[in-house]
């Protein structure tokens, strides 16, 4: 999954895609590149952003979303609000990604259910403005996968059906760099999966991994962390993530050939 953040203040790419034309043209450069689906944000979740409300958000994203669709690209749309997902999937869009696992806005849960559209069921613990401060865990891997299988079970009591769902740790997301909470997730992929549900990972570019890289206390900048976000796409792959979501695609689609054919091999 390629990344497009139609946004001015993304940490990795903010700004250089809010032009619709250049977006559509980055997300054509994705697929052209091997990507299987460009998922196209209106509204940056890093740490400390601002809301964007949902008019504004549908004007970033909707002529893209658009677009994209109807030149054949499968799109996801990264939202928390169900009008921008409503309409992103009436203008094409065919998965919805959302952070909040349907926790930020009531009306999405039962969207996604009346659509029939796979869901991407993210953990989350609150809004980005106040995310950093809600990394408390008794045992990391275990408190998420617990607050997933909550997650997922309170979207199939809101009428959707378990096999839309696609689980993700949200990597990055309330979860503290001090206590190697990220990494502690990736390390243990395989508990998320007993879930049952295929699992995505979004590990490309984050602080975590500029601070894995770091020169003496200057952390490596989110340009320059596509190498580490490959190997970890290699490694994610060869545990058995469904899918990896990423900014710089081309190696990553190497990666995920190499951990295919790894696997493969009895
Ligand atoms: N991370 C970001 C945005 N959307 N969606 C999912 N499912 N998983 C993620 O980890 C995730 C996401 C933040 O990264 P960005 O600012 O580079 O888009």
């Amino acid at each position: 999954m390629g990344v497009v953040n139609v946004t001015p203040d993304s940490f990795s790419d903010g700004g250089q895609w809010l032009d619709a034309d250049a977006a559509i043209d980055h997300g054509h450069a994705l697929i052209a590149s091997g990507a299987d689906i460009v998922d196209v944000g209106g509204e940056s979740t890093r740490p400390g952003a601002q809301r964007v409300d949902a008019d504004e958000e549908m004007r970033r994203v909707l002529p893209v979303v658009g677009k994209l669709a109807a030149s054949g690209v499968v799109v996801s749309i990264d939202t928390m609000h169900a009008e921008v997902a409503r309409r992103a999937v009436d203008a094409g869009a065919a998965l919805v990604n959302d952070v909040s696992g349907g926790l930020a806005d009531p009306a999405m849960a039962p969207f996604i259910a009346s659509s029939g559209v796979p869901f991407i069921v993210m953990h989350w613990r609150g809004h980005s403005a106040a995310m950093q401060s809600r990394t408390h865990y008794d045992d990391v891997v275990a408190d998420v996968r617990r607050e997933l299988d909550q997650r997922l079970e309170a979207v199939v009591d809101a009428g959707v059906d378990i096999e839309q769902i696609i689980l993700d740790p949200g990597i990055g997301f309330a979860k503290s760099p001090d206590a190697d909470h990220n990494w502690a997730l990736l390390r243990h992929l395989d508990k998320l999966m007993e879930l049952g549900r295929p699992v995505l990972i979004g590990a490309s570019r984050k602080a975590f991994l500029g601070r894995l890289l770091a020169v003496g206390d200057e952390a490596r900048p989110p340009a320059e962390r596509d190498h580490a976000s490959s190997a970890i796409t290699a490694l994610a792959a060869a545990a058995g993530a469904w899918g990896v979501r990423v900014h710089d695609v081309v190696a990553d689609v190497d990666a995920v050939r190499v951990a295919a054919r790894w696997r493969a091999q009895p």
